[in-house]
Parts: structure tokens; sequence; C-alpha cells
């Protein structure tokens, strides 16, 4: 494991050359939580209602705001001030894919305006580096400074293409842009992908596919709990069914969060 896993996220909320990540690093200490809740909801009652109740627990909402059967000017407005309320991040699951010049459009424009609302959203290096040039170039031009790209290193679907030399180019692509690419999505750490790594690299990892009761879906999901997700080396746990479609989704945050932080105490230690 890497010497960034074993050091506290005050630390390197301390150290981390991107502002979001700063903000990321010291909300988790503040909430003593390491949980991203997934909140696949598909209407924006539902969403907000989750959102709510689980606010408290949680310090990044991931959306996928394009299943939404209601989605209007309300949604983000309620999403917005469910994020100011109980103090989480908005992480919008997009998985840009195309050229640059379509990307920008896309996280910009259209009727989502993804950059207004959304601190982090995600790519894939598919087409090349320019994508992340694009996405960035919409975030040094606007006047947000709190926002941030995460790259899909892996995906944890049965048969991922996303191994090997994909996974390797994908940490080599958000090495090129440390200003606005605070990390990246994968199962584990991936610090054997990371060659001749400088003291001031500090990628963060989330990890999908976290589930403490169930090993898959029926469409190829695989998961893995928040304890050996910690010890990979992941940082933030991604996880959606488990909590949401729990019988007491407050009751699973809450025991989602205490087993990722008593992993990430362990950890530390
Ligand atoms: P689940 O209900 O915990 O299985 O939901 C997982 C979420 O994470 C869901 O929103 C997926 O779109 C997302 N996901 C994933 O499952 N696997 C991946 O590799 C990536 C995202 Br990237």
């Amino acid at each position: 494991m890497s010497s960034k896993s074993r050091l506290s996220f005050a630390k390197r909320a301390e150290q981390h050359r991107n502002p979001l990540a700063r903000h990321l690093f010291a909300l988790a200490e503040k909430k003593q939580s390491n949980v991203v809740l997934s909140a696949d909801l598909t209407t924006t009652n539902d969403l907000l209602d989750l959102a709510d109740r689980l606010g408290p627990y949680i310090v990044v909402l991931k959306t996928h705001i394009d299943i939404l059967s209601d989605f209007n000017d309300d949604t983000i407005a309620g999403l917005t001030e469910l994020s100011k309320k109980h103090d989480f991040l908005i992480f919008e699951d997009r998985k840009f894919v195309d050229i640059g010049n379509t990307v920008q459009k896309q996280y910009k424009g259209g009727v989502l305006r993804i950059h207004d609302w959304a601190h982090i959203v995600n790519l894939s290096v598919l087409a090349g580096p320019g994508i992340v040039h694009a996405l960035e170039e919409t975030i040094k031009n606007g006047d947000i400074s709190e926002r941030g790209l995460l790259i899909l290193a892996e995906m944890t679907s049965k048969g991922s293409l996303a191994t090997g030399s994909y996974t390797k180019a994908s940490i080599d692509i958000a090495r090129m842009y440390p200003e606005t690419v605070m990390g990246w999505v994968a199962t584990r750490e991936l610090s054997q992908f990371v060659d001749s790594k400088t003291d001031d690299e500090d990628f963060v990892v989330f990890t999908t596919g976290v589930n403490i009761s169930s090993q898959g879906d029926t469409f190829g999901q695989q998961y893995q709990t928040p304890t050996t997700a910690m010890a990979g080396g992941s940082d933030f746990l991604i996880a959606g069914r488990g909590i949401y479609a729990a019988a007491d989704p407050v009751a699973a945050v809450q025991e989602y969060r205490k087993a990722g932080w008593d992993a990430y105490k362990a950890r530390i230690e």
C-alpha cells in the first residue's frame, strides 16, 4: 500500500493541491465518514427524501441525474440546498466518454447543466486525453473553484475491459492533469500502475461495488465489503442498493459508515 494511504485524511486535507480534494478530506474527518451514497432513485421526491435522511452520514451524494423521470429545476435546487444543509458534495456519475468538443457541451450546457451543480464528475479515457483537456478548460474558465474530475480506471462489472494497459493509460492521463483530476474510480489502490510517483501526488481512490451483504447482481455487478475495499487501498466507498434498498436505510448507512471508518482508522494506525 502506498504511503499516502497510511496518512490521515486530516493530513491529506492539509497537503492536497486540489481545493476540492482538500474540502473532501476535511469533510470526511469532520463527519467521520467515507461513505458516498449512490442514490439511484428515479423520482425527484424519492431522491431528495433519501438525501435529506441520509445526508448527515455521508460525505458525497452520487447521482445519475438522467434516470429521474421528472427532472426539473427543483431537482437541482433541492439537491443544492441539501448539500449545504448536511454538508456533502455532489458527484454526478455521468461517465463522459466522447470527444472533447462534445463533452464540453454535455458538461456545461444542455438541460442538465451539470457543471453548475455537480462538484465532481467522472469520465473514461477511451477517446484519449482530449476529453480531460476539454473538461479542465470548462472548469478553469468557469467562476466556480470547487470542481473536480475522476477517471474511470477500472469498472466493477464482470468482464470489464478496463484492465491492464487501459487502467495504466487512465492513470498516466490522470497524472497529466493534476489540477483538476482529483483521482480515479477503481476497485483498489492502483499504486502498481504509478511509476516514479512524486511526493506531491495524491490521487483519491473512489470504489464502487461496495455491499456488505450481497456478492453481486444478475447483470454482472461484483461487490466487495467496506472492510476489504479499505484494506485494498480505497479512500471513499460508493454504495447504492446495499444502503437505499435496505429495510432501514438510515441504519444501513450508519453500518457502512462505521465499517468504513473503522477500516480507515485501522489502516492509518
Ligand atoms: P449498487 O447499487 O451499489 O450496485 O450501485 C453501484 C453504483 O455505482 C451505480 O450507480 C453504478 O452506476 C455505479 N458504478 C458501478 O457500479 N461500477 C462501476 O465500475 C462504476 C460505477 Br465506474
